[in-house]
């Protein structure tokens, strides 16, 4: 439970989400909501939220305005941002890691579906665009590739790709498949690292095949 401040009146409840909507459900009068056409129409974004104290916000600038206290934050971000920041990076992981296996949870708490519960669907989320920006890149995953096979030796027996904030990830899989050598990427070999400390809560974690070969053996 958390108290929302709308037009300086401040309310408290369960925030409510309907996940295909993107429409955020206050069920307290059950009417109005918030509608993110934006959200629905990009893959990867969603409307985050989080309550502003625990975010470590109040005082700060956040979308051009000084935070109240007793706020709550929203944000048209990727999956995965949980303290709103427009980044999904390891600060983000830190917040989900804490929280893990939690009930009645929320957004800035690592809880990126909605369903209240922080777990491995939610850390999915995440992974999908650790590394992203929401203003997002505009280099393409096939730039990557492209850029990848046109940089390529034989006596290379590996790839190397280098920075965060890109698509890169998106583009691994598809580079090892095509010159038949591991890819590796700065987003996911830190989420390689992620995922090494989470599984001592969680044990066995499923394999990221589509991440690279480094994620389809993350139990090895
Ligand atoms: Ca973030
Ligand atoms: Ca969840």
């Amino acid at each position: 439970m958390f108290g929302a401040s709308f037009g300086g009146t401040t309310r408290a409840g369960h925030a409510g989400f309907d996940c295909r909507a993107f429409k955020l459900i206050w069920p307290w009068n059950g009417a109005g909501g918030i509608l993110s056409s934006n959200a629905a129409a990009q893959p990867g974004f969603a409307v985050g939220y989080g309550d502003a104290a625990d975010l470590g916000l109040v005082g700060q600038t956040f979308g051009g305005e000084t935070v109240e206290a007793n706020s709550v934050l929203f944000r048209l971000t990727r999956y995965g941002d949980a303290n709103l920041d427009g980044q999904v990076n390891l600060g983000d992981f830190n917040r989900l890691a804490a929280n893990f296996g939690a009930s009645n949870s929320f957004w800035h708490r690592g809880d990126f579906n909605y369903d209240g519960n922080v777990n491995l669907s939610d850390f999915n989320l995440l992974a999908a665009n650790f590394g992203l920006s929401a203003a997002g890149p505009e280099v393409t995953p096939q730039d990557w590739a492209r850029l990848a096979k046109e940089n390529d030796r034989p006596d290379a027996d590996g790839i190397f790709l280098s920075c965060t904030n890109t698509r890169q990830i998106e583009a691994i899989a598809d580079i090892e498949k095509t010159l038949g050598k591991p890819v590796v990427n700065s987003n996911q070999a830190v989420l390689w690292g992620a995922v090494k400390r989470l599984s001592a809560k969680v044990g066995a974690v499923k394999p990221m095949p589509q991440l690279g070969r480094l994620m389809a053996n993350l139990n090895a």
